[in-house]
């Protein structure tokens, strides 16, 4: 045993021996002592662009601005014309306007007056007070009719002229009066003798048109007199809207399409 261990080592150590001692291979040169390193090279050339970022996630949502101020703008084109609106009411009856000097004969026999004068300016002057007089005047207007009779503080005045209820209406006031309203007894028997032969009825200023049967003064004031002919009113027909007259002193109500005498009162 102790031989074969000891031969054993013994070719163990040959073996080792043999390794240390062995020469390289042919071209082959053992390893030197280490150089110093080398100086740094050149910078190589740029690398290639790296691929795009993916989107990053939403910021938080900021606070409220200031809220804006308004600045009108220009003003823009004038539209189109509407369509017209629906016809208003008729409105309210105006005050009456004074009287012209519509009567020829009342301004001639001012201007007659003048004739004399010398002085022409001063004719003018007067002729000026006549005119001015003769719209303020009610003497004077009703002088420019052809009859006129004095009653109390007013006149009845007529031309003779038979017409309608209307027609007689709007001649009294564009002449500076108004149609005829007996408001007593004594008024009412002027106006009868203001009657002729020819014209033997006259209107009377009083109408039921707004209510039937109720007879009111054209301002809707109530009559406060009345001398109805005995069954009268009585809307004959159903179309007796006006009152007139007659030569018996006794009111009807008629038509007010007929014809009767015109009377205006005027009054101060
Ligand atoms: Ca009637
Ligand atoms: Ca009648």
């Amino acid at each position: 045993m102790a031989l074969s261990t000891l031969y054993l080592t013994v070719l163990l150590l040959s073996l080792a021996s043999r390794a240390l001692t062995e020469v390289p291979p042919s071209g082959l040169c053992s390893a030197g002592v280490p150089g110093s390193p080398g100086h740094n090279g050149e910078p190589g050339r740029d690398g290639r662009d790296g691929k795009d970022g993916r989107d990053g996630a939403s910021g938080a949502k900021g606070d409220c601005g200031e809220p804006g101020k308004a600045i009108q703008g220009p003003p823009g084109e004038m539209g189109p014309a509407g369509s017209p609106g629906p016809k208003g009411e008729k409105g309210d009856v105006g005050e009456r306007g004074t009287k012209g000097c519509g009567h020829l004969h009342a301004c001639i026999s001012a201007s007659l007056y003048l004739v004399d004068f010398e002085n022409s300016s001063y004719a003018f002057f007067i002729f000026f007070l006549f005119y001015w007089d003769a719209k303020n005047n009610y003497l004077f207007t009703a002088a420019s009719f052809r009859i006129f009779r004095k009653v109390g503080l007013k006149y009845y005045a007529t031309d003779g002229m038979k017409d309608t209820f209307d027609a007689g209406l709007k001649f009294c006031r564009d002449a500076g009066g108004d149609l005829v309203l007996p408001k007593s007894e004594t008024e009412n028997e002027v106006l009868v003798h203001m009657l002729t032969s020819d014209i033997q009825v006259g209107w009377i200023r009083a109408t039921d048109r707004k209510t039937e049967g109720i007879f009111l003064d054209t301002d809707d004031s109530e009559l406060t007199f009345t001398k109805w002919k005995l069954g009268e009113p009585n809307n004959y027909k159903g179309r007796e809207d006006c009152v007139m007259l007659s030569k018996h002193s006794e009111w009807n109500d008629c038509p007010c399409d007929g014809k009767s005498l015109v009377v205006c009162e005027i009054m101060n």
